[in-house]
């Protein structure tokens, strides 16, 4: 941090990273890292249709171009997981089941060619609690998968449905997830157009630019405000995005107005930031900015900060070359690049 702040502001912000290949840190790990089947490619069309040619490929390709870039730009390990929002958005919970388990079921294939580049999370169908228990553990015990990553509330049973975990219905969903000792990464998806009135007229607001920030960010607050995390004390959530907004919020999402004493009106025993600096860790996915970094750094520890690309929607090379050249201290980017992946 003190690295940083001695550092001229418009290098930081301004320069795009211009490291050789091969100069960067070697033996990244990368956690937010996409594939799709063919039964839910068409899923990210909308993220990419002017480059549809590119996109589609690469969210196809394992063991090819995306090795290369890794390759290339020092990245050892991608932690493999399902486009979004695919499974989340079928609402015939039957399928939902089958398309979870096929996409699993592919990626382990994909994982076993190469175990040392490759690791998986499993994508599961929250639909159905039970299932998605049933597949995590499966995953996890028989596929050797590291965690799970879900695209954020479910659709179950009608279109316009909308489950999000926080739900008493999940609690034995959560309590398995903490017995099995992986995390669980909550990745962003659109709301439904029908909870999107704020952005009737104003669509470029959808998507990466910042619905999916919104919508992951009140997801994981309603997590932590159900006391979700008083009964799984060791439950250990992971965001993209450098936090989804969440960082830059945490001291006025407990302090507003203090003075007046006002309890919080929540189930949860603790305010937000005790849980989210005890049960959250934050990746670096498609936020490739310093200043955000570091605000990070400051609020949960560089403990909790993990590299990640967000490919294929971002780029390896941009991201990786980011990493190896932003202004923190050399063990941080170690911590940060690689170290905190290992031990989660
Ligand atoms: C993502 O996976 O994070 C993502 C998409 C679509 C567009 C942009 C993006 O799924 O970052
Ligand atoms: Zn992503």
């Amino acid at each position: 941090i003190a690295l940083w702040l001695t550092a001229p502001r418009t290098a930081l912000h301004d320069a795009r990273p211009t490291t050789p290949p091969g100069n960067g840190m070697q033996g990244k790990i990368a956690l937010e890292e996409h594939f799709a089947i063919p039964a839910t490619l068409g899923d990210s069309k909308v993220f990419g249709a002017q480059v549809w040619d590119t996109l589609g490929p690469r969210l196809l390709d394992i063991q090819d171009m995306r090795l290369k870039e890794m390759d290339r730009h020092g990245v050892e390990m991608m932690i493999l997981s399902l486009n979004a929002p695919a499974v989340q958005a079928i609402h015939d919970v039957k399928r939902a089941v089958d398309v979870a388990r096929q996409a699993n079921d592919v990626l382990a294939e994909e994982v076993r060619k190469r175990p040392a580049r490759f690791a998986a999370f499993a994508a599961l169908p929250m639909q159905d609690p039970d299932a998605a228990v049933a597949e995590l553990t499966r995953c996890v015990k028989e596929l050797g998968f590291v965690g799970a990553l879900v695209n954020g509330f479910s659709q179950a049973g009608t279109p316009d449905s909308v489950l999000y975990y926080d739900l008493p219905q999940y609690r034995p969903f959560w309590r398995a997830v903490e017995a099995l000792g992986v995390p669980f990464y909550l990745h962003p998806r659109n709301p439904l157009p029908s909870w999107s009135r704020a952005y009737e007229g104003h669509n470029w607001m959808l998507g990466p630019n910042w619905a999916f920030a919104a919508e992951t960010a009140v997801h994981a607050l309603r997590l932590i405000g159900s006391g979700l995390f008083d009964e799984c004390p060791n439950l250990q959530i992971v965001l993209g995005h450098l936090g989804e907004g969440i960082p830059v919020q945490l001291w006025r999402i407990d302090g507003r107005n203090g003075w007046m004493k006002a309890p919080h009106k929540y189930a949860a025993k603790h305010g937000v930031g005790h849980y989210f600096r005890k049960h959250f860790h934050l990746t670096t996915s498609g936020n490739f900015s310093t200043p955000a970094l570091v605000n990070a750094i400051a609020e949960m520890g560089a403990d909790r900060v993990m590299f990640s690309i967000d490919w294929p929607f971002e780029a390896i090379d941009e991201g990786a070359e980011w990493l190896d050249k932003a202004a923190i201290s050399d063990s941080d980017r170690v911590r940060i690049g690689r170290d905190n992946a290992i031990k989660l």
